[in-house]
């Protein structure tokens, strides 16, 4: 009895502890607009068409007196080898077997890309064509750049992430004569750098995953634009920037929205991004999901599908919101829904998955527990606010791998995973080859409808042809042996008329 009552006393104190942190890191929070006024006197200089991103930790500037606890980046730069032929600089090309293993195994798991592959070798559709792509330097991208080099194309790679790039894959393909400027690690103007290196092969045709190379192209290298046939974009993020860009009638040449196709997003976003971004947190962690809060800011293709995964992994699914019709769907799947202030102070494991910025900020952050996981599976590192985290932390460490640990001021820990970066990329290998199948079959062909139909087009963003979309979706059923059924000629007629009734 002496001992439970101990205990209870215990944990009395604990839980007055933990009060007090939060009371305590709020108070830090309160003094925030003083930290930002001193942000913005010291601003970060962005050069025009550089990434906008927030500030860097190591941009933000700790308080002298705890300069001190404050630790370095434990991760070094990637050191990459100087181009030996002005056609690849890449980590170490001394990677390229094993890279070429990854590879192999990727084209295992992707028979429709690997059809279409057999047909460009035959009827060699890109002959002639330069592409210049920026996507996440990866196994799956590596099938997809073998299949266009296999239809005539030039092609010319660089990373659309700084923490994506495989360095073994970027070898591989730096070896087989494709051109690449990528590792993982490059700083922002080592990022452009590779951007430009890969324009400079004038390309014909730009593919973008989150539309840098579109942008850089319009911005600051419109010399190109004469050469450019067309462009497609991967992610929901570039098809966002895309089409501001038609609105603003700043656009020069016609865009395919490959996300917005059925095939891509559907499978690519909803069943892609759950499973790769729970394996990114997993493997950065290996913390147990069953019994977990697990708040996901977002609900849309992503989002949701993130949920539904970490749903099945045993954990307790909050979603936040700002759209009711979403946050209706996701609470009659079952989910919670509250806002993000609720949420932070009861999660355990937070995903971000909506595409804005400063969904996590320094007053969410300020009341959560010891702990708490952060993660974002969003295109930009700035969903989580890292320059709030880095004001509102003593200290800063790397705990293992993908993982820093922030100490706020009182003492409690949060763990940022990834450095905010897109968590299934950085901390684990993106979406299985299986979706990527689909989304990268959707971009061959759109890139052979771009050479044979450029002509014909304005400079507008174009849904992917309904055709493309349908061989893709009967191409994937195929190959997983699935048969569907086809409509007789009276439902045919029956479809197509309104003269039938009760
Ligand atoms: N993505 N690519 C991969 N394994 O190559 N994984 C994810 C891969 C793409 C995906 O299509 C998504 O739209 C985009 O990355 C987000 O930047």
């Amino acid at each position: 009895m002496v001992y439970e009552g101990n205990t209870m006393r215990l944990e009395e104190l604990e839980e007055e502890m933990r009060a007090i942190e939060r009371k305590i890191d709020a108070f830090y929070v309160s003094l925030l607009p003083m930290l930002n006024r001193e942000r913005s006197a010291h601003p970060v200089k962005v050069e025009p068409g550089m990434q906008t991103q927030l500030p860097q930790p190591e941009a933000v500037k700790p308080a002298p007196v705890l300069k001190a606890q404050m630790q370095p980046r434990l991760q070094p730069q990637a050191q990459p080898q100087k181009p030996q032929n002005g056609n690849y600089r890449v980590k170490d090309i001394g990677l390229a077997g094993q890279g070429g293993l990854k590879i192999e195994w990727a084209e295992r798991h992707m028979p429709v890309l690997m059809r279409i592959r057999r047909e460009f070798e035959a009827s060699k559709p890109l002959s002639g064509v330069r592409i210049a792509a920026c996507l996440h330097v990866t196994k799956e991208t590596a099938v997809l750049m073998r299949t266009l080099k296999a239809g005539g194309a030039e092609v010319a790679l660089c990373g659309s992430n700084p923490l994506s790039t495989q360095d073994d894959v970027a070898a591989a393909l730096a070896a087989e004569d494709i051109k690449v400027f990528a590792w993982r690690g490059v700083t922002n103007d080592e990022y452009y750098w590779c951007l430009n290196r890969a324009l400079d092969t004038r390309p014909n045709i730009t593919m973008d995953d989150g539309a840098d190379l579109i942008s850089t192209v319009h911005s600051k290298r419109a010399d190109l634009i004469p050469n450019v046939f067309g462009g497609q974009e991967e992610t929901t993020t570039g098809v966002i920037r895309m089409r501001a860009m038609a609105a603003d009638g700043a656009l020069r040449y016609p865009l395919f929205a490959v996300n917005d196709t059925p095939t891509k997003h559907m499978f690519d976003n909803y069943y892609g991004t759950g499973q790769s971004t729970i394996d990114g947190i997993i493997r950065a962690t290996n913390v147990l999901l069953a019994g977990k809060n697990f708040v996901v800011c977002g609900y849309g293709y992503c989002a949701s599908g993130i949920a539904k995964v970490a749903r099945g992994m045993g954990a307790n699914v909050i979603i936040t919101e700002v759209d009711p019709t979403k946050a209706l769907k996701a609470t009659m799947d079952g989910l919670r829904v509250m806002t993000i202030a609720e949420a932070a102070r009861i999660g355990d494991i937070f995903v971000t998955a909506t595409g804005d910025k400063n969904v996590i900020r320094a007053e969410h952050m300020a009341v959560m527990k010891d702990n708490a996981i952060l993660a974002n599976s969003g295109h930009f590192n700035a969903e989580i606010s890292i320059p709030d985290l880095e004001s509102i932390s003593a200290s800063k460490r790397r705990m293992r791998d993908n993982v820093d640990e922030y100490t706020t001021r009182a003492g409690k820990r949060l763990y940022l995973l990834a450095e905010g970066r897109l968590v299934n990329l950085a901390a684990a290998e993106g979406h299985p080859s299986e979706v990527m199948d689909m989304s990268f079959a959707d971009q061959a062909l759109c890139a052979e409808y771009l050479a044979k139909h450029a002509k014909d087009l304005e400079p507008l963003v174009y849904d992917v042809p309904e055709d493309i979309d349908l061989r893709v979706a009967r191409l994937k059923l195929a190959s997983m042996d699935v048969r569907i059924d086809t409509l007789t000629d009276e439902q045919k007629k029956y479809l197509s008329s309104w003269k039938e009734g009760t």
